[in-house]
């Protein structure tokens, strides 16, 4: 039987403790239990969430346990992995991150767990389809955080340039968690005004906003040559995503989420707008892609099959 609002957490490193750490904000979860191939970091770890307790915004039991603890968890987090290092690219890591991502999926399903998969190590389109692969678990419920951290830098980014909240800039990064991703302009929207007309009516150049996404692009080089990971935002965005399946929520996530053919794809998983709810994705949003950004969608999505099929089938 699974328990409502129970998280488990496979990985206490930086973006693992980064979403520990702002549930105890922003609330909405009621058990917490971290798993560490190094246990006494998570012990460490828990310990040190626990003396936040009396400053949290509601209960929350926050333990150290073993993979059974799994068996009747709603969401289990994968965070787990070796990180970037500077010159390295997210694709660097397949091959040594797919292993460890078997053998956790392996640990996991062997408790019995019923929940949804949410993953976030990279590269994080491949460690999803691993674990799908391995888990056995339908397709709807294994998520990889995808492009949602991509999507969020670059609605910080817009609203800096626009002058206009991040609430009301709707514009999505799809593809890759990766250097092949892109941003199909065409179906960007600043509250309920086509961004293209409105960069018009501004005298503003897309040229700008192409910077932008370039700035996008290297802000995971740029921040990790500076000071080694990024996990703040990698954090909240778990955070988001987690609260948005267990509150039902269905908001619309740029999620890396298995395909069948919604943009011409198969048998992988790659980041894309769906909306998500108490059973994982929900649905796909299918945009109709013009055929510059289809042609982008197919080169980001080549470039991860690619490595798929020579590094981890
Ligand atoms: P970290 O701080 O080195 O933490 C990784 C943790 O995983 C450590 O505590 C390890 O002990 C643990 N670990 C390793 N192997 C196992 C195992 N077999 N079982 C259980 N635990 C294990 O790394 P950090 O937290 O910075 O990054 C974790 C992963 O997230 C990396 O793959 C990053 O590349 C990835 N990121 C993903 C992002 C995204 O947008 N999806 C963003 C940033 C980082």
């Amino acid at each position: 039987m699974k328990k409502d609002r129970k998280v488990v957490l496979v990985g206490t490193g930086f973006v693992g403790m980064s979403m520990a750490y702002s549930f105890l904000t922003s609330g909405g979860v009621d058990e917490l239990v971290l798993i560490d191939v190094d246990k006494e970091k998570a012990l460490g770890e828990t310990m040190d969430l626990q003396h936040g307790l009396p400053f949290a915004r509601n209960k929350i039991v926050i333990k150290t346990g073993g993979y059974e603890e799994c068996s009747d968890a709603e969401i289990v987090v994968i965070t787990a992995g070796t990180a970037q290092r500077p010159g390295q690219s997210r694709l660097d890591m397949t091959a040594v991150n797919a292993n460890i991502m078997k053998g956790i999926t392996e640990n996991i399903m062997a408790s019995g767990f019923d929940g949804i998969l949410v993953v976030a190590s990279n590269p994080v389109d491949l460690m999803t389809y691993v674990a799908w692969h391995v888990s056995g678990l339908p397709k709807n419920r294994v998520i990889g955080s995808g492009t949602i951290l991509d999507t969020a830098r670059l609605r910080y980014l817009m609203s800096e340039y626009l002058g206009i909240s991040t609430n009301n800039i709707h514009a999505y990064i799809m593809g890759e968690h990766g250097d092949s991703s892109f941003v199909p302009w065409t179906h960007a929207y600043v509250g309920s005004k086509c961004l293209l007309e409105l960069l018009d009516e501004k005298s503003k150049d897309l040229n700008d906003l192409n910077e932008i996404y370039h700035q996008v692009q290297q802000a995971a080089y740029e921040i990790i040559n500076r000071k080694k990971s990024t996990y703040y935002g990698i954090g909240l965005a778990l955070n988001r995503l987690v609260q948005t399946i267990l509150n039902d929520e269905h908001a619309i996530l740029t999620v890396s989420a298995y395909q069948e053919g919604e943009y011409g794809w198969h048998d992988m998983f790659i980041g894309v707008p769906a909306i998500i709810g108490h059973n994982g994705v929900e649905e796909i949003i299918k945009l109709p892609l013009n055929e510059v950004d289809q042609g982008k969608f197919d080169h980001s999505a080549s470039t991860l099959k690619e490595v798929q099929e020579s590094t981890i089938k």
